[in-house]
């Protein structure tokens, strides 16, 4: 009871702050970066069921979507700090062949950091992003029934 009196007083005193600066709050196991909550989920999952975890835990969260080199920084920093291997991202190309999209928006991808030869649809088999550690975290399209960590953003 009083674990819970305290958290709920760290929340609004985020919320207050947040209205006077402009930031915003991110749930307890959620990291901010600019307008941005982000949660690294340690489940190895699919493409498709690490996407749903996003949707069960926030409507509006959906697998990540990398807008620029700043966010990719951030995202890459974290994935070293937890020792992420290899982890899904929002990009996909199952709808349209060659074309990557990101699953929260549908829009296309603007900025990418594709590992050199990559995206190369393997076996045609590989229509899903990732963040590959290997590749010095550049990016790959892998096998979208892969379990994978994978990461959430709203
Ligand atoms: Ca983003
Ligand atoms: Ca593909
Ligand atoms: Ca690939």
């Amino acid at each position: 009871m009083k674990g819970m009196l305290v958290a709920c007083t760290l929340a609004l005193l985020c919320q207050l702050t947040a209205a006077g600066i402009g930031e915003i709050c991110c749930p307890s196991g959620w990291e901010r970066y600019e307008d941005s909550c982000y949660y690294f989920n340690t489940v190895k999952k699919n493409w498709v069921d690490a996407q749903k975890a996003c949707k069960d835990m926030y409507p509006e969260a959906n697998l990540v979507e990398i807008g620029d080199s700043g966010e990719n920084s951030f995202l890459k920093g974290k994935l070293q700090a937890l020792n992420f291997d290899q982890t899904w991202t929002g990009a996909n190309d199952a709808f349209e062949e060659g074309t990557f999209r990101w699953i929260g928006s549908f829009d296309p991808l603007t900025f990418t950091s594709w590992k050199s030869g990559e995206p190369n649809d393997s076996h045609n088999d590989e229509d899903c992003g990732t963040i590959w550690k290997a590749a010095g975290y550049k990016w790959n399209d892998g096998i979208c029934a892969t379990l994978m960590t994978s990461i959430c953003e709203m």
